[in-house]
């Protein structure tokens, strides 16, 4: 009885072994073909992690660039704005302030219409003289300024239009009460040349006896000027009327 048992047993154990071995195949088959899917998926996802890594890199990139060139602009805006500025206050220090306008003092020699243009250039226009405490102040500051006799300055007075009708630079006319001719001036002196002298030039470099410092002289001989503006106006109207007569 026993023995037949175990005969089954054992028969039955090998029945066992013989149906285990196929599926032993298929498992480990299948535990393969597991193991392939997730190499695949795992060697997939590092390929989206690197390419999301390269993008985001790339993105980081495009920003540092466009930062840095931002920066870079915002920079050289900044050193334009702040090299305006300096050249702005210096040219604005070379202004003299004096009763509520300011005057220039060229150092350059040019022609008159030519000095009027540059004092246009700078936001003024030739100065125009309509009170004696004005002379007084411009004649001790043109004094101290001329080395020479000849070292006179261009000031926004000419009679270009009609002979001995005198017109400030704006179209004004002279005001007889303040007349500062020097001696027999104006004299339209003509010898070597016969269109006469019609702009004015001021200074005498040992002082003027009782302010009297003002010469007609040929409007094309270079000269240094005296630009006049408005305190705290960068930009006056100025007139038209003498544009393009000399
Ligand atoms: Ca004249
Ligand atoms: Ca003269």
């Amino acid at each position: 009885m026993s023995r037949q048992r175990y005969s089954e047993g054992s028969s039955g154990d090998a029945a066992a072994s013989h149906h285990e071995k196929p599926n032993r195949g298929l498992k480990l088959t299948s535990e393969r073909g597991a193991l392939l899917v997730l190499c695949a998926l795992l060697a997939a996802a590092l390929i989206v992690i690197y390419r999301l890594s390269e993008f985001t890199l790339l993105h980081f990139s495009f920003v540092f660039l466009e930062s840095h060139q931002t920066f870079q602009t915002l920079k050289e805006e900044n050193e334009a704005l702040r090299k305006d500025l300096s050249d702005e206050n210096k040219a604005e220090a070379l202004w003299e302030r004096h009763g509520g306008k300011y005057y220039y003092f060229s150092t350059m020699k040019s022609s008159w219409i030519k000095s009027r243009d540059e004092c246009r250039r700078k936001g003024g226009d030739l100065v125009k003289i309509n009170s004696r405490e004005e002379q007084r102040f411009l004649e001790i500051r043109v004094r101290d300024k001329m080395e020479e006799d000849e070292d006179k300055f261009w000031i926004g007075l000419t009679d270009s239009e009609e002979q001995g009708s005198w017109l400030w630079a704006d179209g004004s006319p002279l005001d007889t009460r303040f007349t500062f001719w020097n001696g027999h001036e104006p004299d339209n002196w003509r010898e070597g040349n016969p269109d006469g002298e019609d702009c004015v030039r001021m200074g005498m470099r040992g002082g003027a006896e009782d302010l009297k410092c003002w010469f007609d002289k040929v409007c094309a001989v270079p000269h240094r000027s005296i630009c006049e503006k408005e305190a705290g106006s960068d930009y006056p109207e100025f007139s038209e009327s003498l544009g393009g007569i000399l």
